[in-house]
């Protein structure tokens, strides 16, 4: 048990925890990063619901979301570090775990604060279908992340997360990985998308991706529907064609985007205190 509000205390603990060799590729981390961006993921600025405030995905309504599929996988991951700093809400906890994990594969640092609640506010209960479908195109990307108050250029350094980790069948249909080392945060996953040639591939499931072989590695490489779209599009790939050649602009604007996703529907005063969350019952804020 760590003091209350020490975060550099949970910060270790979950990077001690990243080395998972009997999982995937032997990292929790692509996992844990999935979860930071569902959980904050669902929000809608319109309504002001959704978020990572609330923690629903503990709940079936949330948690039972097809879309988040897999994701009990990260949930579990982080189940020490809660019992051992328990003063930790699980809402602080999930977003903390996504950009520890970020930093420990190799990316940037991303600007991150305390104080989520763990109180569910059945008025902010967001519902199900609010995350994307790699199954669609560039309309439905801007549909979505519109509704949470991206910009193109927020979608495109986004999606650069998908650098990391990769699709399971028993998840969301899809197979595969992007790159061929999905445990260490680059830009290679913008340098792919325009350097190979992808094609339309129906997996026995009768789901449809897109695939190349990698001769070097003997690996199938794979792009979902709406990763092969920020190509289509002219708005967006131009933002692909920065992040391809420009590394460092990448790391640059994804911890801007990322730390934004994950304040999404958090409102905090000056001293960085959250005012929104009911802490009295929800839990502790620094
Ligand atoms: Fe993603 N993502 N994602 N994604 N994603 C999947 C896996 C990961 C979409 C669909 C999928 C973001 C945006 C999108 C990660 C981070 C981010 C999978 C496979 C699908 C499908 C799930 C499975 O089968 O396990 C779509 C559509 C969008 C639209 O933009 C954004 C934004 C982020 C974070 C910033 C990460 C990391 C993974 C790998 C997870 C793992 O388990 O390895």
């Amino acid at each position: 048990m760590s003091k209350r509000g020490d975060f550099e205390a949970v910060r270790k603990d979950i990077a001690k925890l990243m080395h998972q060799p009997e999982y995937d590729d032997g990292s929790a981390g692509p996992v844990l990063v999935r979860l930071a961006w569902h959980s904050a993921g669902t929000y809608d600025a319109d309504t002001d619901t959704g978020g990572s405030n609330g923690a629903g995905m503990r709940y079936e309504a949330e948690g039972g979301d097809p879309a988040n599929a897999g994701l009990q996988h990260a949930r579990v991951f982080l189940e020490p570090v809660k019992e051992k700093h328990s003063w930790i809400t699980y809402a602080d906890l999930w977003t903390l775990g996504g950009i520890v994990a970020i930093k420990e594969m190799g990316g940037p640092e991303i600007p991150w604060k305390g104080g989520r609640t763990d109180y569910v506010d059945d008025s902010k209960l967001p519902p199900r279908g609010r995350l994307p479908d790699g199954a669609q195109g560039s309309d439905h990307l801007r549909f979505i992340f519109y509704r949470m108050g991206f910009t193109d250029q927020e979608i495109v350094a986004l999606s650069g997360a998908h650098n990391l980790g990769r699709c399971h069948s028993d998840r969301s249909g899809f197979e595969g990985a992007w790159v061929n080392n999905p445990t260490r945060f680059s830009n290679q996953y913008f340098r792919l998308l325009l350097s190979l040639q992808w094609r339309k591939k129906r997996l026995p499931n009768g789901v449809e991706q897109y695939v190349h072989y990698d001769e070097d590695s003997e690996a199938e490489l794979m792009m979902l529907p709406t990763d092969i779209a920020l190509t289509q599009d002219k708005s967006f790939r131009t933002w692909v064609e920065l992040y391809a050649r420009d590394k460092d602009r990448f790391f640059e604007d994804f911890s801007k985007v990322f730390s934004k996703l994950i304040e999404l529907g958090i409102v905090r005063d000056e001293d960085g205190k959250v005012t929104n969350a009911d802490n009295e019952r929800g839990g502790y804020h620094a």
